[in-house]
């Protein structure tokens, strides 16, 4: 049956009246020309609906757009290669305000909500936590009506997505886009050339000009992003690549030549095709450089045209004023381009001299640094950055001559640091451009996510610099938006939040939350917050159901690690510790195991298709599952699940649904975290090392509601040199957990090489450099104590409600109002 069969179509947008709303989702469902018009399934209500919804978004994008344009704020742009943006709907009339009217309207075509919006396919152009931290970001900055946008690019077929076979991990193409999304905009009038190769020329008015090689369009999709309780709305512009019709070769293709025809077009297509290709081979390096520029350049040549738009007087005299309109931000080196890329606009395009150029540039770019790892900070082969961006070689170049002759003509004392501090490393053998470099000499402000990974930022990676700008470097510590992290993911306990504190305020003022400490003993509280737990626990049982077949017991104790598979982060520790849980429930009688807290062990994430050790530990955790879940004699005791595909909307069911979260990495890596905010703001206990953002939580909730083990950070060092002088003596525990999957209880598939990197003093995967048998022994201790805790449930319903009244400074509005304050100078522009 068609939609105008049930509900009379009436075209009258961004309406607050389930009637009219339901009208306007027929005249959808019948005049946007995705479907054909008879067929009216939950799929199609769903698109229908979100098109709906975005009338109301256009509205606000609009008016937001025209109020930033008259008032000429300082805006600021944050350059993201990810977005973790997830599913948009739920969130989209959370914001607005509309949930209910709009659950009212879908029920007159005869569907729920949830159902509707369950059909959504994730936007899943990230990776991880720095995808997510942009999507959060976002939120934030519309919510507090900041002059601000996101760039990033719209990756055809995402990161990936992961099915778990035989084998293990198996990756495919995300398939966000096979129908279409909803919730962009195309804009056919939003257009910049992109050029790469070539070379460099000489202009008769003595300037340099950048020539040759090819040239594609970058084409704008606009993706409304509404803040809670307010009429801004700002945009995410998410970039593609075109060729034009004059680059088809209509000669070469009548000629049978139908793919050298159509080159550009095809070379325009790998550019968003995928986020991070393997860059295993010279093409793959040379396509993620490619997408790094595509993204700079685009971004920063409709900045400028803003900048120009909104004051159409402004001469080229007034290049000075730009820094106080203009504020960019770098998430991570991703997009460290933009540096050379301001410079050649500025001095080529606009005519200004180095000095104006650099003084703008410096003023306007600021950094934030996401990681430590070595291998995570990026070096470009100068041979390749030549070849594709020959002109921004010849800038960066400049760029790393001045800085030597500042430093060697007034900090005589800091000569011998030279070298390492330089943006080039002229290292013949491997010339290479350091990006995180380029980052800290060119920009105004640094920061870190992190206390402690702000500090190792200073005193270690960057310190060299911190002697020659002090106030170059900042803390930022990372947060989350409450709204979806809670209000909307979470409306069980949301609801509760809101009848103790008598105030739904805490979802825009999350600092509200401590005003539930006063309850924590409380009865009637705690016989409420239990029911929520496990209402969010059978509903997540029954995804686990559905994803993976496997049965999990509600009762039991939900202890849940997601995110990327990674060596530093320690799944491999979390594993073995599930390995020798089981060891000990095997040796036990049948009356011992009675005294035990059942607990369900689940593990999600993706590892990186060419990250091998990764792989193996995905595919550990399901061997170890499928013999552990169907051994009768201790699988009411415990179960071990990997959940497949995590992804923003999985987390969502995930984590209302957890007790026990598990941020065990080792310490000094992980620069900060964000889902363990996520999981403590819904009242989950962490168990945890001291690192990046845990170290700030337990302080906020009380040591008392956080497991705490493992190494320090200043340790970690120490530690590793004790191991490769030879001097560490393994735990018995840690000997037998390894022994066992060695022994094949877990079938045939070779773990050697995986349990070998956890064995030896040092070498190339080996000698443990994450120290997972160091901090093994703490880690079981510290489950112990867990179990021994989650057996009084009056106790551990109370530091569930600790965890929560203590979450209140990880809302990503405090982040975002201090990055505003601090580094972008910006101040809130709402619509009237
Ligand atoms: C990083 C880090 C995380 C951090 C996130 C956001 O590994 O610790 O929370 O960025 O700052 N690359 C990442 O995902």
């Amino acid at each position: 049956m068609s939609a105008a069969d049930k509900v009379k179509p009436a075209a009258s947008p961004a309406s607050e009246d389930p009637s009219a709303i339901a009208g306007n989702i027929s005249y959808h469902a019948q005049y946007s020309p995705h479907f054909s018009p008879l067929a009216f399934g939950p799929e199609q209500a769903f698109y229908a609906t979100a098109e709906s919804v975005r009338d109301h978004l256009l509205q606000r994008w609009n008016d937001t757009y025209l109020h930033f344009h008259k008032t000429d704020p300082k805006q600021t742009y944050y350059l993201s290669m990810e977005y973790l943006q997830g599913r948009a709907l739920t969130n989209a009339i959370g914001n607005l305000g509309i949930t209910g009217a709009y659950a009212d309207a879908i029920k007159k075509f005869g569907y729920e909500l949830e159902a509707v919006a369950g059909q959504e396919r994730d936007a899943a152009l990230g990776n991880g936590g720095l995808g997510r931290l942009a999507s959060c970001f976002l939120d934030s900055m519309a919510t507090l009506n900041l002059p601000s946008w996101g760039y990033g690019l719209r990756y055809r077929y995402g990161l990936f997505k992961q099915r778990i076979a035989k084998e293990g991990q198996e990756e495919i193409a995300e398939d966000w886009l096979d129908k279409f999304s909803p919730w962009e905009i195309v804009r056919h009038d939003i257009v910049y050339p992109i050029r790469f190769f070539g070379h460099v020329e000489i202009a008769p008015d003595g300037r340099r000009k950048w020539a040759g090689g090819e040239v594609l369009s970058a084409l704008a999709y606009d993706v409304p992003i509404p803040g809670y309780k307010t009429k801004n709305a700002i945009s995410l512009r998410l970039w593609d690549a075109k060729a034009t019709a004059a680059d088809f070769n209509l000669f070469q293709f009548n000629d049978g030549q139908y793919e050298s025809a159509a080159q550009l077009h095809s070379r325009a297509q790998q550019i968003c095709a995928v986020l991070y290709p393997g860059d295993a081979t010279e093409e793959g390096k040379l396509l993620r450089l490619k997408q790094q520029y595509f993204l700079c350049s685009a971004s920063l040549q409709d900045i400028i045209f803003r900048f120009k738009e909104r004051k159409p007087d402004r001469v080229s005299g007034k290049w000075s004023e730009f820094p106080s309109k203009v504020a960019v931000q770098m998430n991570d080196t991703h997009p460290t381009l933009a540096i050379p890329e301001l410079m050649r606009l500025l001095m080529d395009e606009e005519g200004l001299g180095w000095d104006e150029a650099w003084d703008v540039t410096n003023k306007t770019v600021a950094y934030t640094n996401h990681t430590v790892l070595p291998e995570a900070l990026e070096k470009w082969s100068q041979a390749v950055m030549r070849k594709l961006l020959p002109r921004h070689m010849e800038i960066i170049e400049e760029i790393d001559k001045r800085f030597r002759e500042m430093v060697i003509s007034t900090r005589k004392d800091m000569e011998g640091k030279i070298e390492s501090m330089r943006v080039l490393d002229n290292n013949p053998e491997k010339p290479v451009v350091r990006m995180a470099n380029l980052c800290v000499v060119a920009g105004h402000t640094v920061n870190g996510v992190a206390e402690l990974h702000s500090n190792i930022l200073k005193e270690e990676l960057f310190a060299d610099y911190l002697s020659i700008w002090p106030k170059k470097f900042q803390n930022k510590t990372n947060g989350i938006t409450p709204r979806r992290w809670l209000r909307f993911c979470n409306p069980e306990l949301s609801e509760i939040v809101t009848k103790w504190l008598k105030t739904d305020q805490w979802t825009s003022n999350l600092d509200l939350l401590t005003g539930l400490r006063k309850f924590a003993d409380d009865e009637k509280l705690h016989a409420e917050w239990a029911a929520a737990k496990l209402a969010s626990k059978k509903r997540l049982a029954k995804h686990v159901l559905d994803v993976t077949g496997v049965t999990i017991d509600p009762n039991s104790l939900f202890d849940i690690q997601i995110k990327r598979i990674h060596e530093y982060k320690r799944q491999l520790m979390n594993i073995l510790g599930a390995v020798y849980r089981y060891k000990k429930l095997k040796e036990m009688s049948a009356e011992e195991r009675q005294k035990v807290t059942p607990r369900t062990v689940m593990v999600g994430g993706k590892a990186f298709a060419t990250y091998t050790n990764a792989k193996r530990i995905v595919k550990l955790v399901n061997d170890v599952g499928a013999v552990v879940n169907n051994d009768a004699d201790v699988n009411k005791y415990l179960k071990v699940v990997f959940i497949p595909n995590y992804n923003v909307s999985v987390a969502e069911v995930l984590i209302p649904g957890s007790e026990l979260s598990q941020h065990i990495s080792t310490a000094g890596m992980e620069a900060s975290g964000t889902s363990n905010m996520k999981f403590s703001l819904n009242g989950c206990v962490i168990i945890g090392t001291l690192d990046g953002a845990n170290v700030e939580i337990r302080e906020e909730v009380g040591q008392d509601n956080f497991f705490l083990f493992g190494a320090k950070a200043d340790q970690i060092a120490g530690l590793r040199k004790e191991r490769e002088n030879g001097l560490f003596k393994p735990d018995p525990r840690f000997e037998e957990a390894k022994q066992f999957i060695r022994s094949g209880a877990f079938g045939t598939y070779d773990y050697t090489p995986l349990l070998d990197s956890l064995e030896g003093n040092t070498g190339f995967g080996r000698g443990d450099y994450f120290l997972v048998g160091y901090d093994f022994p703490s880690y079981i201790e510290a489950q112990a104590r867990v179990d021994e805790a989650y057996k009084d449930k009056k106790k551990w319903i109370k530091m569930s409600i600790l965890n929560t009244a203590g979450s209140g400074k990880f809302s990503s509005d405090r982040t975002i109002d201090q990055y505003a304050k601090e580094i972008w100078g910006i101040s809130a522009c709402p619509v009237p």
